[in-house]
């Protein structure tokens, strides 16, 4: 009985297993091959929604070795009242991570953008320096040894190099740089620290020159402890062979230990700009690992240009196998 029911299942097992065991049949993991030369991952975002829905979970653990945070780490989301923290989205994707292996970028603290409301009201100095000491001390101290790094400040210069306007220039001017990276050092020692920012994709924007590159030399010689610099990725198809010289031109900043591209995604998403970009971190040995922006195209928040490596129905794109390839 028992031999006439196994023969009989047999090949329902046989045809059930290989969309179980591999749900998107693609041929490689572009985090083991960017390893294999030396790099620490080819990483993704996501949070709690989307690794509980559709194959994300599976893709993410087959393909990537690190995990960012899309908005469960975000101040409006951490933190929205006052002395009130929301831990479950953000436990939950280091949780995520912790069972399954895989590195956390943590991001990200100072931002102007889904900032907490009740941050962006603060007008005197003391305040907002305290404000932004407790917020990084009370998040880093929770997820110690757990997070690899986090992008500290995010986004804090224009176009044209200068400071951005926003509540910590505005109150404090650059001391909330300072201010920032100094409380992350002392909450976690070990722990990697960034300044990150978008249109880091050619080595001559001013953005790069006067904006983060001098600020950044400026920066670490008055000891401030900033580690590494994170061009964010969000290009336009054409832009790879630019980004690969900008991730060079960052990584040219003395005393800057990493660069990383944080949150790649190609509008259009062109095989060669891919190819482009990853070829432009493996070329750079300050270069530690590729963040893609999502996992799937109608996902992205820019999804309109397919921006990214598995299609809508979570199926690996030529761009996908590009990058295999460039990897082998
Ligand atoms: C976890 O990943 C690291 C590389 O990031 C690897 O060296 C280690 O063997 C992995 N551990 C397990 C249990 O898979
Ligand atoms: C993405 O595409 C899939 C397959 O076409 C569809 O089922 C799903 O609803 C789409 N999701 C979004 C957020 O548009
Ligand atoms: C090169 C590449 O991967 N092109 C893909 C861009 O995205 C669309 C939509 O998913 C695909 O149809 C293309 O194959």
């Amino acid at each position: 009985m028992k031999a006439t029911l196994a023969l009989l299942l047999a090949p329902l097992l046989a045809a059930a297993a290989p969309s179980e065991l591999d749900p998107r049949q693609a041929a490689q993991s572009i985090d083991k091959l960017i390893k294999a030369k030396g790099k620490l991952y080819y990483g993704t975002c996501t949070d709690q929604g989307r690794l509980t829905s559709g194959k994300n979970a599976a893709i993410i653990d087959a393909n990537f070795g690190q995990v960012t945070p899309e908005n469960s780490m975000k101040w409006e989301s951490l933190n929205s009242k006052k002395g009130t923290y929301t831990w479950g989205q953000a436990d939950y994707l280091v949780n995520w991570a912790t069972e399954h292996n895989k590195t956390v970028r943590g991001h990200t603290f100072v931002w102007h953008s889904q900032l907490a409301g009740w941050v962006s009201q603060i007008r005197d100095k003391a305040t907002l320096t305290s404000t932004i000491q407790d917020h990084i001390t009370t998040v880093m101290t929770r997820y110690k040894g757990k997070i690899r790094g986090y992008d500290v400040i995010n986004e804090m210069f224009n176009e044209d190099g200068s400071l951005r306007s926003s509540v910590f220039s505005n109150v404090l001017g650059e001391d909330f740089v300072g201010i920032a990276f100094k409380a992350a050092r002392a909450a976690d020692p070990d722990a990697v620290l960034y300044i990150n920012d978008y249109n880091l994709d050619s080595p001559s924007a001013k953005k790069l020159t006067t904006g983060m590159v001098a600020h950044v030399k400026k920066w670490l010689a008055a000891g401030i402890p900033i580690d590494g610099i994170g061009s964010q990725g969000h290009i336009t198809s054409g832009g790879g062979a630019n980004l690969a010289s900008a991730i060079k031109a960052l990584g040219a900043v003395d005393g800057i230990k990493e660069v990383a591209v944080t949150e790649l995604d190609i509008q259009n998403n062109n095989s060669n700009d891919y190819v482009a970009v990853t070829k432009g971190c493996l070329a750079e040995p300050k270069c530690v690992g590729i963040t893609v922006w999502g996992v799937r195209d109608n996902d992205s928040w820019r999804p309109s240009g397919n921006p990214l490596l598995f299609d809508s129905s979570y199926n690996p794109k030529a761009a996908y196998n590009a990058i295999v390839s460039a990897l082998q």
